[in-house]
């Protein structure tokens, strides 16, 4: 059994975290993590303050166990989603695309835990001075928005850089992943894209399949003369952005054509002209399974590896 930090400040069973997706972390799939020993995190993106409260409501209806939210800082509703977030008394947010500093205080006054997720280690810095209780180090590998260091560099230097417990992100999908994250020093892992091919994930089926069709380097970058570079499969939306971007089209423009197509992707199966945003493991994610089994097999792989690896340098040992 992988017990470790993070399991002990939150109260979860296993060291896992379902990533907070826009449009694809619903109060379904959240619930159905965090019921299996995880921590299921709802993605609140872009949405208003009322669609949060319904998804923690539908949360709270099916587990006592403890779930989070993800804030992504770029909304444009992040005030009201904090103020839900404090009346519902969440017990762990997540923060992505910004530094939620200025929230610490509000949030350490009812005694939610505030993990932001970092791509630097001088972030990762200020972040644990200003009161953070933990930190996940996402590297590039990631979907969705993302930093420019790889999960390798970012996340041992981060666990050099801090006290607070880190958890790793970018790149993990399996056994083998954690306990190659527990070895750079962090104490958990956070997974997105696989989770996406949860069977409680609400997402259209057409999705699930690009996923599981996806081949090791299905992904790719765009936006990246916008500062906010964004990874996703493929696929004929980005192959336009890209197209944009050479002819030099304006930061602006290019975000308003960036405006409803992960919507259009994850809810309406628009698999041409969405932004489906994935991770490089999509390559690695094979069937869609109940989330449940998801993390027993991440668990039970990890303890193999472990076990292998133990072995190993026992045999050196001899
Ligand atoms: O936030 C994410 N992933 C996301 S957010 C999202 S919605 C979106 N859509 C279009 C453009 C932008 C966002 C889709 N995927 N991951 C967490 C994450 N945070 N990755 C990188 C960062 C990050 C980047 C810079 C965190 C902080 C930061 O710097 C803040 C500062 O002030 O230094």
């Amino acid at each position: 059994m992988i017990k470790t930090r993070i399991c002990d400040l939150i109260g979860i069973e296993y060291p896992i975290f379902q990533g907070g997706m826009a449009w694809v972390s619903t109060g379904e799939l959240v619930a159905a993590v965090s019921e299996s020993g995880g921590l299921g995190i709802i993605g609140s993106g872009q949405a208003p303050a009322d669609w949060l409260r319904q998804e923690i409501r539908k949360v709270k209806a099916i587990t006592k166990k403890p779930y989070g939210v993800n804030v992504m800082l770029m909304s444009p509703f992040v005030d009201e989603v904090m103020q839900v977030i404090l009346e519902e008394r969440v017990p762990v947010i997540t923060t992505g695309a910004g530094n939620p500093g200025k929230y610490v205080p509000m949030l350490k006054d009812v005694g939610t835990k505030i993990i932001p997720v970092v791509a630097s280690v001088a972030l990762a810095k200020r972040l644990e001075k200003a009161g953070v209780d933990a930190l996940i180090a996402e590297g590039t590998e990631s979907g969705g928005h993302i930093g420019e260091i790889g999960t390798l560099p970012l996340v041992p230097q981060v666990v050099d850089a801090v006290n607070i417990p880190v958890i790793a992100a970018g790149g993990i999908v399996d056994g083998r992943g954690l306990v190659a994250a527990l070895a750079l020093g962090a104490e958990g892992v956070q997974m997105g894209t696989r989770f996406m091919c949860a069977e409680e994930c609400t997402i259209s089926p057409l999705i699930k399949d690009r996923i599981l069709k996806a081949k090791d380097r299905a992904t790719v970058i765009t936006g990246r003369s916008t500062g906010h570079p964004v990874r996703c499969l493929d696929n004929r939306f980005t192959r336009e952005m890209d197209q944009y971007e050479r002819e030099g089209m304006p930061a602006e423009e290019l975000e308003k054509i960036g405006v409803g197509k992960l919507r259009l992707a994850m809810v309406e199966g628009d698999v041409d002209n969405g932004s489906i945003m994935a991770g490089q493991v999509a390559g690695a994610v094979k069937c869609i399974e109940p989330a449940a089994q998801i993390i027993q097999a991440i668990m039970q792989s990890a303890e193999q590896e472990y076990e292998r690896l133990s072995a190993r340098f026992a045999e050196r040992r001899a």
